[in-house]
């Protein structure tokens, strides 16, 4: 067995970076058009494209030997009513379990079951949230400001997308009299 070096990360508190900044992923909204309710609000967003957020992975192997680590930088903003929010993702291996850590702002996590079950967890800073395995999961910025959380996960969990792709979540995350509102989604 090759022994790995013990190594840590620094969370930068203003930005939500981490440094190193390790595998960075950005997300614009042509990253994920068809993933919003709204499709004229889309089109008249596309020009911009806003960035929606991004992601500092420290880079580990990515087998269940390792934990993956990351945080999360979702910005403010809506696409029409629907607030930005990451794409979602069931686990390639459906039975890994999540753990989130809010550190700023405030969301929403939306998860839900293949079998069609919805949950949803309010996150402010300090709320850690568990999203136990077979639930995809979501998040939402419901706020004003940005939203960031810290993530870990088993190594060899892996992201699936294609039924979020395809037919979304159960519910959609709007804003309705300056709040939110979950609303379902007629296309799943
Ligand atoms: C969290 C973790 C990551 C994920 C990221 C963005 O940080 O769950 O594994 O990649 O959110 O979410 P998504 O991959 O669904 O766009
Ligand atoms: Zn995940």
């Amino acid at each position: 067995t090759k022994i790995f070096q013990p190594f840590s990360t620094m969370y930068e508190f203003d930005s939500g970076a981490l440094n190193p900044q390790g595998k960075l992923i950005s997300r614009r909204l042509s990253d994920m058009s068809s993933m919003y309710q709204d499709s004229e609000a889309v089109q008249a967003l596309l020009n911009d494209n806003p960035l929606i957020y991004e992601v500092y992975n420290v880079e580990v192997p990515e087998n269940e030997e390792h934990i993956q680590h990351c945080t999360t930088i979702l910005y403010p903003g809506k696409v029409g009513s629907e607030f930005f929010m990451t794409k979602g993702h069931y686990h390639e291996i459906i039975n890994r379990a999540e753990i989130y850590f809010c550190l700023k702002g405030k969301g929403l996590l939306i998860m839900q079951t293949k079998e069609g079950e919805f949950s949803s967890l309010e996150m402010e800073p300090g709320t850690i949230a568990y999203v136990p395995p077979y639930w995809a999961h979501r998040t939402v910025n419901t706020g004003d400001e940005t939203f960031v959380f810290f993530a870990a996960y088993p190594g060899d969990a892996g992201h699936d997308y294609g039924l979020i792709e395809t037919e979304g979540f159960v519910k959609a995350v709007m804003e309705q009299a300056e709040k939110y509102a979950l609303v379902a989604n007629p296309s799943y």
